[in-house]
């Protein structure tokens, strides 16, 4: 789904342009940072369909696309297991999830473990964390956290703030940013280098927009994807999945259809929580968001919709707050850029965006996430390093690489136990020694709550294997032939060769990461 407009250009072809300004990293007399800073910001959920740096289909996101247009563009940038917990557990320690023991989101991650704001802290940087965490234990190696428990809620939400509990009044997105700029302006050691963790829970579900963007696309109609009707064939794991637009998006709760006179009906559980999370809004907000949600509800109410209409109800409404959700995230983006434009920290500062995982936009008929399939395994990666290239890097990379990039980055050793590989010379339009033919995927949450069953594979440029061990059933995709990943061609003939490959590959990659126990037998 990348924006035809914008040609890959591999790092090995010219066309990759130098930012302009590069601040020496040893600093001088004016005692400028001594290390380049890295501002790592990251959202939950959000798909790379929804920020027009890569897709423009649905959304225009100006400020993203800021990163985007000065720096690098990771076109074929993956996560090494699609959920939350698992890839924040993955991306601090730069290992995958058996190697870093958060498999799943019932995980508890063990703080006394390496990990690289530890690292950067030893080596002078100063250290924060703020919005949504999701390891379940204290954060380590940070000089200041102030965390959101859980998922965090979208309206004013309490966070843990270096071990006190704090409820702040406020749009999550809004407040997780002004706790930011507060702690770059007034926080921080401002003669260390600084390494801030500025992770957002939007636009995670329940997609509860700001009071100010619910009015934004209301009357769009979004286009429903080609396989939104996928019928699963050849895929037996799919077909018994829970994260269905049309079965299992819940109306009350997901679709914010909680109406005061109780008349509409869903979930009894979902409904119930979609009325409390209504009931957690103050008088103001509330009113605001009676003023948008009346008006659909009765309408909602009058139009009786049945079978596909009322799946393309759902598919427009989800598709409506979600944009939402990111219009508010596009726009706190901005204050932040803003703000380092303003103090001359853009031009010593690697500002980083991404998401945890991908996102289903309603392909396969799915929200969510947890599948080795293209839009949940996919991540967005945009990098814009101070100095560095600006442009598209096609190489494959995964959310195990960004530690040792920062230590890279800050000239601490890479300690021989990381399992990814420092992107810093792809950022530079240097050779990637290290390189990288296949990306290994494990994903372990099952039976949870949208039943996707355990799975392991390797990807490479054209082809994708998937081992459902639970049930040993394989899949097989050639993504050049098939980009949707309709046609499992798992032994089928004329596919040996490259099964016995990929089978290879698979093993190798399962000795390297320390998975011997997954090989399949
Ligand atoms: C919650 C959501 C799920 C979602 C998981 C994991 N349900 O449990 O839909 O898959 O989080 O998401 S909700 O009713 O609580 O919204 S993750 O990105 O945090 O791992
Ligand atoms: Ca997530």
């Amino acid at each position: 789904m990348l924006d035809k407009t914008k040609k890959l250009i591999s790092l090995s072809l010219a066309g990759l342009s130098t930012l302009p300004a590069l601040v020496a990293c040893d600093g001088g007399a004016d005692k400028a940072p001594k290390k380049m800073n890295i501002l790592f910001m990251m959202c939950d959920d959000h798909s790379y369909q929804t920020i027009s740096a890569y897709d423009s289909t649905f959304i225009k996101t100006p400020n993203i696309d800021r990163i985007a247009a000065d720096g690098v563009r990771f076109t074929n940038s993956f996560v090494a297991n699609s959920i939350s917990g698992p890839s924040r557990a993955c991306m601090l320690t730069g290992k995958h999830s058996l190697a870093n023991g958060f498999t799943d989101n019932s995980s508890s991650f063990d703080g006394a473990q390496q990990t690289f704001p530890k690292l950067l802290q030893a080596a002078g940087y100063e250290t924060a964390v703020i919005g949504k965490w999701h390891l379940t234990s204290e954060p380590t190696g940070f000089n200041h956290w102030d965390i959101l428990i859980g998922q965090g809620d979208y309206y004013n939400p309490t966070f843990i703030c270096n071990g006190e509990k704090v409820q702040r009044e406020g749009y999550a997105t809004n407040v997780t940013t002004d706790l930011a700029l507060d702690w770059l302006e007034n926080g921080r050691e401002a003669d260390k280098p600084f390494c801030l963790l500025l992770h957002h829970k939007a636009p995670h579900r329940t997609w509860m927009p700001d009071t100010c963007d619910l009015e934004l696309f209301a009357d769009t109609e979004f286009p429903m994807p080609e396989t939104f009707y996928d019928n699963y064939a050849g895929r037996e794991a799919a077909k018994g999945q829970k994260m269905s637009i049309s079965k299992d998006m819940d109306i009350v709760y997901d679709l914010k259809l909680a109406d005061k006179d109780s008349t509409i009906h869903s979930r009894p559980d979902l409904e119930e929580w979609g009325r409390r999370i209504y009931n957690n809004m103050n008088t103001e907000q509330k009113k605001a968001w009676d003023a948008h949600y009346d008006v659909v509800i009765e309408k909602f109410k009058k139009a009786g919709l049945k079978g596909k209409e009322l799946d393309k109800w759902k598919y427009q409404q989800y598709m409506r707050d979600y944009l939402r959700v990111i219009t508010s995230v596009d726009r706190n983006v901005g204050r932040v850029l803003d703000y380092l434009e303003a103090e001359g920290l853009l031009e010593n500062t690697l500002i980083v965006y991404t998401s945890d995982q991908g996102f289903y936009m309603g392909e396969h008929g799915w929200f969510d996430k947890r599948w080795m399939y293209e839009e949940s395994f996919r991540t967005p990666l945009l990098m814009r390093l101070p100095g560095g290239v600006s442009g598209d890097v096609a190489e494959m990379v995964q959310n195990i690489d960004y530690a040792p990039t920062f230590l890279d980055l800050a000239g601490v050793e890479i300690p021989e136990d990381i399992h990814g590989t420092s992107l810093l010379p792809l950022l530079k339009n240097e050779k990637w020694e290290e390189g990288r033919d296949g990306i290994y995927y494990h994903y372990y949450e099952y039976p949870d709550e949208h039943a996707v069953k355990r799975h392991l594979g390797v990807r490479t440029e054209q082809y994708k294997l998937i081992h459902f061990y639970e049930d040993n059933v394989w899949e097989l995709y050639d993504l050049k032939a098939d980009k949707k990943e309709l046609n499992n061609i798992y032994g089928k003939p004329g596919t040996e060769a490259v099964t016995a490959d990929l089978k290879a590959k698979l093993v190798k990659l399962q000795e390297q990461y320390g998975e011997q126990e997954f090989i399949a037998k």
